[in-house]
C-alpha cells in the first residue's frame, strides 16, 4: 500500500466519529500524492503524514457562567493547536451549537496550510465552544466570554497561540476575551487579533476575509482570461466574510445579488445593499427577514437556495458543507464558471469533483479566504511594533498576499502536472513549507 493510503486508512480508524476531519484530511492527502510519493521513503521514516495529521495538542474545558435568570450554564471549551512549526499556532474561535472536536480538528488542520500559504510566519490552531450567542444578552455573552478566557489564558499567549474571531466571535466578544485575558494575566499583549481599534486592532481586518476573497477571485478570473466586471455573483452566508465579500464585489464590478443565514436567504435583483445588511445583521443581530422588509424588491426565502439562482460566480461564505453535488450541478447548469470558497470547507468532495471536471475555476477555502488570517499577521507585527498602519498600507499588504497566494498555488500546480487545479495546487504549496520545516526541526 502506498504511504499516502496506508496513512489515510489510519486516520480514518483513528477519527472515526469526526467525519469533517477526515473530509479535510482525505482532500489534503489525495493531492499530495505526486510529492509524497517523490520523497516517499524519507516521509515514511519520518512519520511525516502521521504527526502531520495529529494535533500538537488538544486542551478541552469546562465552561460554566450565569444566565440572565441566575441558572448556571455549562459548555465544552476547546483548543486545538494543530502545528506550530512556521510559527506560533494562529487561529480563530467559533462559538457555535454544532462545535466539536472533529470540526475544531478540520478547522484547525486546513488552518496550518492556509497560514503557510500566507508566507507569514504562523502555525495552526482552532478553537471554540458549543455556546450559541444568538439570543443571549450581552451580559451573558461577556459571562461566557469570561468563564471561557479564565481557562484559555493558561495556554495562549502573543508569541504562544493567538486566536482571533471565527463564526458566533466577532469585535464584541473579542473585547471581552481580551478584557479578562488581561485582568488575569496582567499583560498588555497581541494576544488576539481582529481587536477593536480604540485597542490595539488592525485597520482593515474587519474586511480582510472578504475582501482577500475578492482580490484572490479577481487575479484568478483575470489569468483565465476573464474580469468580475459586469458579472452575477452569489454568495451565501450574511455575517462577517459575506458581508465584506459583498462590499468589495460591488467595489470591483460585479453584482451580488444574494445573501443567506441559518434561517432563509435573500435575491435582490437590485444587488444586495451593504448598508441595510450591516444595520440587520451586525447592528441590529436581526433575522434576514428584516432585509426584505428595508428593501422592497427583495425577496426572502426559508431554508436553503441561494446554489439555484442563475449567476457567472459564486461565493459560499457562510459554514462546512453548504454547497453539495446537487449545489454544483443547478450552478454549472446555470452558467456558473467560477467558485471561490470564502468558508471553510463549504464545498463537499463530490461537488468540488464535479465543479472541476465541469471546467469552472474552482479555488478551495485555505487559499481564498487566507485573507483574515493574513491580516491577523499584519496586525501581530503591529501590535509588535507598536504602531498602527493606515488602512491603505494594510489594504494594499492584503491585496499583494492575495495575489501572491494565487500564483504561488497556480505555478505549484503546472509545476507538479495538474495545471488548473487550484486544489492541488493550494495543498501542494501550503504543505511544502511546513514539512520542510518539520524535516529541519527534528522528530517533534
Ligand atoms: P459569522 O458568524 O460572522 O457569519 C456566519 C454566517 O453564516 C451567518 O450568516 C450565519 O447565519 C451563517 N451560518 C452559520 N452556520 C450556519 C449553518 N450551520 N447553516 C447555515 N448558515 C450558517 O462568521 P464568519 O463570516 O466569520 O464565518 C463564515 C465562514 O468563513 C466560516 O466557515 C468561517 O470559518 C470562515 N472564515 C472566517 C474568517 C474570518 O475572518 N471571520 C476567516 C476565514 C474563514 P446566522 O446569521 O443565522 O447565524
Ligand atoms: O478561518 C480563519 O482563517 C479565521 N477564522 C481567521 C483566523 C485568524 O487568526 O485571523
Amino acid at each position: 500500500m502506498s504511504y499516502v493510503d496506508e496513512v489515510l486508512a489510519q486516520v480514518k480508524t483513528k477519527n472515526g466519529n469526526e467525519p469533517e476531519f477526515i473530509q479535510a484530511v482525505t482532500e489534503v492527502l489525495e493531492s499530495l500524492r505526486v510529492v509524497i510519493e517523490a520523497n516517499e521513503e524519507q516521509y515514511r521514516r519520518d512519520a511525516l503524514l502521521e504527526r502531520l495529521t495529529t494535533p500538537e495538542r488538544c486542551i478541552l474545558f469546562r465552561v460554566p457562567w450565569v444566565d440572565d435568570k441566575g441558572q448556571v450554564q455549562v459548555n465544552n471549551g476547546y483548543r486545538v493547536q494543530f502545528n506550530s512549526a512556521i510559527g506560533p499556532y494562529k487561529g480563530g474561535l467559533r462559538f457555535h451549537p454544532s462545535v466539536n472536536l472533529g470540526i475544531l480538528k478540520f478547522l484547525g488542520f486546513e488552518q496550518v496550510f492556509k497560514n503557510s500559504l500566507t508566507g507569514l510566519p504562523i502555525g495552526g490552531g482552532k478553537g471554540g465552544s458549543d455556546f450559541d450567542p444568538k439570543g443571549k444578552s450581552d451580559r451573558e455573552v461577556m459571562a461566557f466570554c469570561q468563564s471561557f478566557m479564565t481557562e484559555l489564558c493558561k495556554y495562549i499567549g502573543a508569541d504562544t497561540d493567538v486566536p482571533a474571531g471565527d463564526i458566533g466571535v466577532g469585535g464584541r466578544e473579542i473585547g471581552y476575551l481580551f478584557g479578562q485575558y488581561k485582568r488575569i494575566r496582567d499583560l498588555y499583549e497581541g494576544v488576539l487579533t481582529g481587536k477593536g481599534l480604540s485597542y490595539g486592532g488592525s485597520l482593515a481586518r474587519t474586511q480582510a476575509t472578504g475582501y482577500g476573497l475578492l482580490y484572490l477571485t479577481d487575479e484568478m478570473l483575470r489569468c483565465n482570461g476573464k474580469t468580475l466586471e459586469g458579472k452575477t455573483v452569489v454568495v451565501s452566508g450574511a455575517g462577517n466574510v459575506a458581508t465584506y465579500a459583498i462590499e468589495k464585489a460591488w467595489q470591483l464590478g460585479a453584482k451580488p445579488v444574494t445573501c443567506s443565514d441559518s434561517n432563509g436567504w435573500i435575491y435582490d435583483p437590485d444587488g444586495i445593499d451593504v448598508a441595510t445588511l450591516i444595520d440587520v445583521k451586525q447592528v441590529r443581530r436581526a433575522r434576514l427577514t428584516e432585509y426584505a422588509k428595508a428593501r422592497p424588491n427583495a425577496q426572502y426565502h426559508e431554508g436553503k437556495g441561494v446554489w439555484t439562482v442563475k449567476c457567472d460566480v459564486a461565493l459560499p461564505c457562510a459554514t462546512q458543507n453548504e454547497l453539495n453535488l446537487e449545489d454544483a450541478k443547478a450552478l454549472v447548469a446555470n452558467g456558473c464558471f467560477a467558485v471561490a470558497e470564502g468558508a471553510n470547507m463549504p464545498t463537499t468532495l463530490d461537488a468540488t469533483k464535479y465543479l472541476q471536471e465541469s471546467g469552472v475555476l474552482f479555488c478551495p477555502g485555505k487559499a481564498a479566504n487566507a485573507g483574515g488570517v493574513a491580516t491577523s499577521a499584519l496586525e501581530m507585527t503591529q501590535n509588535s511594533e507598536r504602531l498602527s498602519w493606515t488602512f491603505e498600507e494594510v489594504d494594499s499588504k492584503l491585496k499583494t498576499i492575495m495575489v501572491n497566494i494565487f500564483h504561488n498555488l497556480d505555478d505549484a500546480a503546472k509545476k507538479y502536472g495538474m495545471e488548473g487545479n487550484y486544489v492541488a495546487g493550494a495543498n501542494i504549496a501550503g504543505f511544502l513549507k511546513v514539512a520542510d520545516a518539520m524535516s529541519a526541526q527534528g522528530i517533534v
